[in-house]
């Protein structure tokens, strides 16, 4: 059987002169060539794959941090503060903020001199930048769309990714996959935020932080977190112990606390697991996200083009199934079975 070739030009290998040219300048440390290349691969454009190919072996030296949390929980706020406070101790740091809901307003907080400058400028406070995506409805999905934008910023050179996600279902699952450092945050108005956590953000943590301490009933919920984490924690020797912490955005309280805590959770990884298998552990998270991630989408255009993904025309299997020669479960197995037989002779 030979499946009907997919007009799909993202497996472009070759480049336009353009794109190249951009390339050049992305490699020269261009902001703007930087800020062209995230639009490329977030729009999905028909460059994007090979210019990620080319991108990728620069790639992987950076450390992420992810932060996710229900909107308003102060996810930008910290990220910002969280971002100031890498940069003046000389780091270079880009942020990344997967929030359709919440565009960056960074710049207010550390000013577009901080915001524009590029991570191979030399002494004293680095630079950082902030991109914020998830603007487009993300055909190429979430997780997808997250590591390769990560992989242009670490690309680029930056050491630091911190990578603010809504902590809502799948979303925020996902964007913990493509980091090595997940802190969950919740504020003390939201009353259903231990049942959210137990719905899944809890087992993703690697720090609690309670923000808008300065809110009643902030000790409260850091009370219950602390008691739904003993239930959780089975006490393996050398495993990672989930903190809870309190901040404070407006007033920076508890910051330099969370800040600590996240690098003694690198080092932690680095002395248990080993910065090789850190690596490898995301690469197998990734690949495993964007197989499911390409997957759907090559089902998707095979759908809108009358087909199955293995190739067979979609209607007469229709018929077939009204017909009831045959059913929608059995079909949908056997495609799946067909299209990872297509490989073997
Ligand atoms: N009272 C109080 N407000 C805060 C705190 N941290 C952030 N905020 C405010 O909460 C709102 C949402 O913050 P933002 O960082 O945009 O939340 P995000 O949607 O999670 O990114 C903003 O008005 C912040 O100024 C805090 O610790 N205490
Ligand atoms: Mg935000």
């Amino acid at each position: 059987m030979t499946p009907t070739p997919t007009p799909d030009s993202s497996h472009a290998t070759a480049l336009s002169t353009q794109a190249e040219d951009m390339l050049q300048r992305f490699r020269a440390g261009d902001l703007r060539a930087l800020g062209r290349l995230l639009t490329l691969v977030e729009n999905q454009h028909a460059q994007a794959g090979a210019a990620l190919t080319r991108l990728y072996p620069s790639a992987g030296q950076a450390y992420r941090v992810g932060l996710t949390g229900a909107p308003g929980a102060g996810k930008s706020t910290l990220v910002s503060r969280i971002a100031g406070a890498w940069a003046a101790a000389g780091r270079s740091v880009a942020v990344l903020a997967m929030d359709p809901t919440s565009p960056f307003t960074g710049g207010a907080l550390l000013g577009d001199r901080i915001r524009f400058q590029s991570p191979q400028a030399e002494g004293g406070a680095k630079p950082v930048f902030f991109r914020s995506a998830a603007s487009r409805g993300h055909t190429g999905g979430l997780a997808k769309t997250t590591e390769e934008m990560s992989v242009v910023l670490e690309a680029f050179g930056y050491e630091r990714l911190l990578i603010e996600s809504v902590g809502v279902g799948q979303v925020g699952l996902d964007i913990a996959e493509a980091c090595d450092t997940t802190v969950v945050i919740v504020v003390p108005e939201s009353g259903d935020d231990i049942q959210a956590l137990k719905a899944g953000l809890l087992e993703i943590a690697d720090i609690l932080v309670v923000n808008k301490c300065d809110r009643p009933g902030a000790r409260a919920l850091m009370t219950q977190l602390h008691e739904a984490l003993h239930y959780r924690t089975h006490a393996q020797k050398g495993a990672w112990q989930v903190e809870v912490l309190l901040t404070c955005g407006h007033t920076g309280e508890g910051l330099e606390e969370l800040g600590a805590q996240i690098e003694r959770h690198r080092a932690h990884l680095l002395e248990h697991v080993g910065s090789e298998r850190i690596r490898r552990e995301r690469l197998r998270r990734a690949l495993l996200n964007l197989v499911r991630e390409e997957l759907r989408v090559a089902a998707a255009e095979a759908f809108a083009a009358g087909r199955l993904p293995d190739g067979r025309a979609l209607e007469p299997l229709l018929d077939q199934v009204l017909g009831g020669q045959s059913d929608p479960f059995a079909v949908a197995r056997d495609t799946v079975r067909r299209l990872f037989a297509q490989g073997d002779t």
